[in-house]
């Protein structure tokens, strides 16, 4: 059994329009404390973390709200950092996915006094590898990855000597829109990404077994980073950026029971939801129902079939 720190990080200025704030309400009035508790579990409930104020910051004609971003990555590096070095498993519950540049961030350098290699497993529609000079939008939630792999240092949001991510030890799965100079970027870096198409094409189940392989090899933390636009918006409605051609909730919740029995996640991020586009809080309890099966909710006492 583990102890859980809920950490909320109510952010939406990363994103471009309102409503991801809401976020963690929504996951917590879906119950996604007293699931984990009745899974046996202790969970410690942070409430949301205080923004640090970054004025020292100019604002950047190419990333949008950067003051306002800035301070919840700085406030979430040191709140999930703490929580994991307490031994500790964070949950950050979103909040745009901005919040992740301050998550994994934290993550990294737990990792890098821990001696190991931190992976990360980044569920979403989106690659999230832009950098103000490639974004198309200036929207920060669409830099998150970029940043945390040293290649968005264009303003001190946090340390610049900090842990970095290894982009290849950046998985992605569920990818189905990615920019022009992303698609450049995510190549020369050598991100692992399995778009949607290689999911039709070899399978949840393959992808992950080969993904859990690998960072067992190398005895890694793995932090999961998941996107409500991972999902088919027909599951999800409740995110401000649907793709069609999402995963299925059995595509999801495989991924989450494979990474329960791996016992290799340390971390992770409920991201992008925004309850005021939410259908009945619909997506709401998706996340919730996946992430119980992260943490051992399970059909039947049995672990995965090998290949
Ligand atoms: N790639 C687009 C951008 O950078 C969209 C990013 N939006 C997301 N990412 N929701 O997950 O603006
Ligand atoms: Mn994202
Ligand atoms: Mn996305
Ligand atoms: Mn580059």
């Amino acid at each position: 059994m583990k102890t859980i720190t809920l950490i909320g990080a109510p952010i939406e200025e990363g994103s471009g329009r309102r409503g991801a704030a809401m976020g963690p309400t929504a996951l917590r009035i879906a119950g996604i404390d007293t699931v984990l508790a009745e899974l046996g579990h202790t969970v410690h409930d942070e409430g949301d973390v205080r923004p640090l104020p970054a004025r020292d910051l100019a604002n950047h004609p190419r990333a949008n709200n950067l003051q306002m971003v800035a301070a919840f990555a700085r406030a979430l590096n040191d709140a999930v950092h703490d929580a994991a070095r307490k031994g500790h498993f964070p949950i950050i519950l979103g909040g745009d996915h901005a919040l992740s540049m301050g998550s994994v961030s934290g993550m990294a350098r737990y990792a890098d006094e821990a001696g190991r290699p931190l992976f990360v497993l980044w569920l979403d529609a989106h690659a999230d590898f832009n950098s103000p000079d490639t974004s198309p939008s200036g929207n920060m939630h669409g830099m998150p990855v970029a940043f945390f792999c040293g290649e968005a240092e264009f303003a001190p949001v946090l340390a610049s000597d900090r842990p970095l991510v290894d982009p290849k030890k950046v998985y992605q799965i569920g990818i189905r829109s990615v920019d022009a100079r992303e698609r450049e970027e995510i190549a020369e870096h050598g991100v692992k990404v399995y778009d949607m198409r290689a999911v039709d094409e070899i399978g949840m189940a393959h992808i992950m077994r080969q993904i859990l392989d690998e960072v067992r090899a190398a005895n890694g933390l793995l932090h999961v980073s998941l996107d409500v636009d991972f999902m088919d918006p027909e599951i999800a409605p409740g995110v401000g950026t649907t793709v069609p051609g999402g995963a299925t909730f059995r595509e999801a919740h495989l991924i989450m029971e494979m990474l329960c029995d791996s016992d290799l996640v340390s971390s992770l991020d409920v991201v992008e939801l925004n309850p005021f586009l939410d259908d009945r809080g619909k997506s709401a309890r998706i996340l919730v129902e996946l992430t119980a099966s992260l943490f051992g909710r399970r059909i039947l006492d049995r672990p995965t079939r090998s290949a």
